[in-house]
């Protein structure tokens, strides 16, 4: 059985290549993948959430509002038991500010993401954890 990723985005983001390309990459990295689409209101995440009891959930945002909502996101999915300790990424666009992105992925993390990415060569480290995280699922889905 694959491990579940749920992806999804923020509220107000609209783009849906951004989506298609990590959905692409995490079935090639052996995830069964949940595409809740874009513009995904924070209610219809956190259903998911529970629904899906997911290995770990992805945040792709690429119209510069992902450091604003991302916090606001985070802070709800903390709140559900099933995903306190669960991996939870964003990236993409977090701002429309190239030059103050690392500043707001410091932020995200501090607000709850595991790990916020801001920069396409964050793909390498990203693509890494995936497997971390592919190997760990395994483990506890066999315990
Ligand atoms: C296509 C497009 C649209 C289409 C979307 C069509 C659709 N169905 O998806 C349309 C025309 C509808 C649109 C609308 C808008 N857009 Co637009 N759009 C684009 C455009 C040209 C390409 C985006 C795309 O599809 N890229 C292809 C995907 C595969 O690449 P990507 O998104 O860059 O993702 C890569 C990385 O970001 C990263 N990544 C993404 N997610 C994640 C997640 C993780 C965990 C990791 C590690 C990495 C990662 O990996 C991907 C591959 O390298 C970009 C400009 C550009 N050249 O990027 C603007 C752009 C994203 N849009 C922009 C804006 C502002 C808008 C609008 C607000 C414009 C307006 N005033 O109406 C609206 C509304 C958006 C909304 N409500 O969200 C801005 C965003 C500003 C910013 N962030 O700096 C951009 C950057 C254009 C610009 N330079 O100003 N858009």
């Amino acid at each position: 059985m694959k491990p579940i990723a749920l992806l999804t985005t923020i509220p107000s983001d609209s783009h849906q290549w951004n989506l298609v390309f990590i959905r692409l990459l995490l079935e090639e990295n052996g995830f069964e993948v949940i595409n809740l689409g874009p513009s995904v209101p924070y209610d219809l995440l956190t259903e998911a959430c529970i629904k899906h009891q997911p290995d770990m959930l992805i945040v792709s945002t690429i119209n510069g509002h992902g450091y604003i909502e991302g916090k606001e996101l985070v802070k709800r999915v903390r709140e559900l038991d099933c995903m306190r300790e669960k991996p939870v990424f964003i990236g993409g666009k977090l701002s429309t500010d190239v030059s103050m992105s690392y500043l707001y992925a410091v932020e995200l993390e501090s607000a709850g993401f595991t790990k916020a990415y801001c920069n396409d060569e964050d793909l390498q480290d990203f693509g890494q954890r995936l497997q971390q995280i592919k190997e760990q699922a395994t483990v506890a889905r066999q315990a």
